[in-house]
């Protein structure tokens, strides 16, 4: 169990009159729920495949069977977990606030199997799949035994619908995610390295226009000097307690 946490009595008095919150997750926030991150030394996704080999177009047609199988073994990982005690608070958190967005760069659907009423998806969803050559999203032959399945429009070849290195994040979530930051009175950066960009730049647009950036990770990341509050420890302890105690003064 990790120490107890204490909410400040500066970011209590902001929290105490705070409307609009955003929070923006990555991989380790999903951690304790048995989700490998990509990153941590031996246990990150990175750590024992090359991201070049895997997650960039060109990775995909070049081995589109050896990327599709990765991709069917991550929704393995995923369908096997469940929500843990972090993502569980920020879905209680969002009912604290007026005006709540939860930005996310997972792809696993855990926030909202954990009942987070919003999420914005950054880089998509392990759970749907597109068309390669056309982009259009195609539901009902995720898995037909075939690897990788063709679309049933054209024959090309499905591809899972995330977000690759090189490719552009959704419009409208990211244009939803970049408005929300520069609006946000609170930013909270939770269990993400903050390497990948245009993601790891929202924090940074939010401290921009006024807002107190929080940092949750148990390791310092290039945001961590930038953060007004570091709670430096798992998502899965610390939020519980800090909404535990954000709770007795909004609930
Ligand atoms: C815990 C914990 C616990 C552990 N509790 N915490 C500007 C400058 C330089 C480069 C670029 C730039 N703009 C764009 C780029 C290129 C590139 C990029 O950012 N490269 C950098 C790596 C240098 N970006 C892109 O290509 C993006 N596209 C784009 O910008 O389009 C426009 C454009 C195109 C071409 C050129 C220029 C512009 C797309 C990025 C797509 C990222 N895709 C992936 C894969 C998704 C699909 C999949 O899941 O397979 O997204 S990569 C991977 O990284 C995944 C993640 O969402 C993302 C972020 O990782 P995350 O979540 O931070 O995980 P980790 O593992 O890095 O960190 C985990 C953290 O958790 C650690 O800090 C731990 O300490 C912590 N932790 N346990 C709390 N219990």
């Amino acid at each position: 169990m990790a120490s107890a946490v204490e909410l400040p009595p500066s970011l209590r008095r902001v929290l105490q009159s705070a409307e609009r919150v955003v929070v923006l997750t990555g991989a380790g926030i999903s951690a304790e729920s048995g989700v490998p991150t990509f990153r941590d030394a031996q246990t990150g996704l990175w750590s024992n495949y090359r991201a070049e080999d895997l997650a960039t177009p060109a990775a995909f047609l070049a081995r589109p069977r050896l990327v599709w199988d990765w991709y069917v073994f991550r929704r393995s990982l995923t369908e096997r977990a469940s929500p843990n005690q972090g993502h569980l608070a920020l879905a209680r958190l969002a009912e604290l606030f007026a005006d709540f967005t939860l930005l996310t760069q997972n792809v696993d659907g855990l926030h909202q199997r954990a009942g987070q009423p919003e999420v914005i998806e950054l880089h998509g969803n392990l759970y749907e799949t597109r068309c390669f050559d056309e982009g259009r999203v195609v539901t009902g032959v995720l898995d037909d035994g075939s690897s990788p399945p063709r679309c049933p429009d054209c024959g090309g070849l499905l591809r899972p619908a995330v977000v690759w290195f090189g490719e552009s994040l959704p419009a409208a979530a990211l244009a939803k995610a970049e408005r929300a930051a520069r609006a946000s009175q609170v930013f909270f950066s939770i269990g993400t390295s903050s390497l990948v960009q245009p993601a790891a730049g929202l924090a940074g647009l939010a401290k921009g226009q006024g807002a107190l950036l929080i940092e949750i990770n148990p390791t310092a990341t290039p945001l961590t000097p930038h953060a007004d509050h570091v709670f430096s420890g798992p998502a899965g302890q610390v939020l519980p307690q800090l909404v535990q105690q954000i709770e007795a003064f909004r609930g």
